[in-house]
């Protein structure tokens, strides 16, 4: 932990490579993902839900969603990346998604929709074979003008998952929720 409400764990790697340990560690943790925020929003009241896990920040229940639809994004950043010649993805912004009224929806919706993503997801991940060229195909991000790969993407949301988990554990902690 850092210290830093925002990106308790740091900041998002973005690296082209991994390698085989780091691919299944990050496999790990993207498979473990539904039932840590699970745990990570268990027994919270209504009130709690809603309240933000950072001065400025979203609420624990616009977290969960948030999440969700990443991931969802993720999914398909994933299939674009695995069936097309270095697809440039469609960015999208998070900020106003999480205005609209689904990030009302109590957490247990989004919740169930990564349990059944994320073994999609995961799957997915864990077909492709170690020592194939499947893990370095190219896809573009346009607003970052950059290409990364398949390794990236896994590493991404390997991390992605864990951060927002721990800005909810650590609001508990901090609140002695
Ligand atoms: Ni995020």
């Amino acid at each position: 932990m850092t210290g830093d409400l925002r990106y308790p764990l740091g900041p998002m790697p973005t690296p082209q490579t991994l390698t085989s340990v780091e691919r299944v560690e990050a496999l790990g943790h993207l498979f473990a993902l539904p039932a840590d925020l699970f745990d990570a929003v268990q027994g919270l009241t209504d009130e709690q839900l809603g309240t933000p896990y950072r001065d400025g920040g979203w609420t624990v229940r616009q977290v969960v969603h948030h999440v969700a639809e990443s991931h969802m994004n993720a999914f398909i950043r994933l299939k674009l990346a695995l069936t097309e010649d270095n697809p440039t993805i469609k960015p999208y912004e998070e900020d106003r998604w999480a205005t609209l009224p689904d990030h009302e929806l109590v957490p247990d919706v989004s919740l169930n929709l990564l349990d059944a993503l994320h073994s999609r997801l995961g799957m997915l991940f864990a077909s492709l074979d170690p020592a194939g060229p499947d893990w370095a195909r190219p896809w573009t991000h346009p607003a970052q003008g950059r290409t990364y790969t398949v390794d990236t993407l896994l590493a991404m949301y390997a991390w992605h998952g864990r951060h927002h988990t721990a800005q909810i554990t650590v609001l508990r902690e901090r609140n002695g929720w």
